[in-house]
């Protein structure tokens, strides 16, 4: 099934512009997947009860025929190319692939929950949503 999905691209870890530009090209050469838009890169403070860097934050908007858990697997494996070790829940990292929604399917299983749990506490995932959909173009 064709859908359009957005994924959140976060890094707070190292090189992070260089980690966000990673997997913009890796999203953008994934199977049955094309991208539709993406959003400017932003620097935003930490939210949740670590203290850590600043992230670099950026929304990408795909249409793809992979259902969210193939998507999801496909982003884990971006991820641990970038290096990305998952020690605590909600710490520093060098890249971070969450997928915030998929306009047609939700999901709600032990790995995966689709619209992402965090999207209505996260203002600049709301306004990079909003930016997406109202510059797409069909
Ligand atoms: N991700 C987190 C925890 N806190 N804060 C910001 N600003 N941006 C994030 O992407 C982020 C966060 C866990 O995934
Ligand atoms: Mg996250
Ligand atoms: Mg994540």
């Amino acid at each position: 099934m064709k859908d359009v999905a957005y994924i959140a691209l976060g890094s707070n870890l190292g090189q992070r512009e260089v980690f966000l530009a990673q997997a913009r090209g890796a999203i953008a050469a994934l199977a049955r997947t094309r991208v539709l838009g993406q959003t400017e890169v932003e620097e935003t403070a930490p939210i949740g009860p670590i203290a850590q860097g600043q992230f670099l934050n950026q929304m990408i908007a795909i249409e793809t025929e992979l259902s969210p858990s193939e998507l999801l697997t496909e982003l884990h494996r971006i991820e641990a190319k970038a290096g990305r070790v998952r020690r605590t829940r909600w710490g520093p990292r060098t890249l971070d692939l969450d997928i915030v929604l998929f306009e047609h399917q939700s999901v709600h299983e032990q790995e995966l929950t689709v619209p992402h749990p965090e999207l209505s506490n996260r203002d600049f995932w709301l306004r990079e949503l909003a930016t997406l959909r109202s510059s797409r173009v069909e």
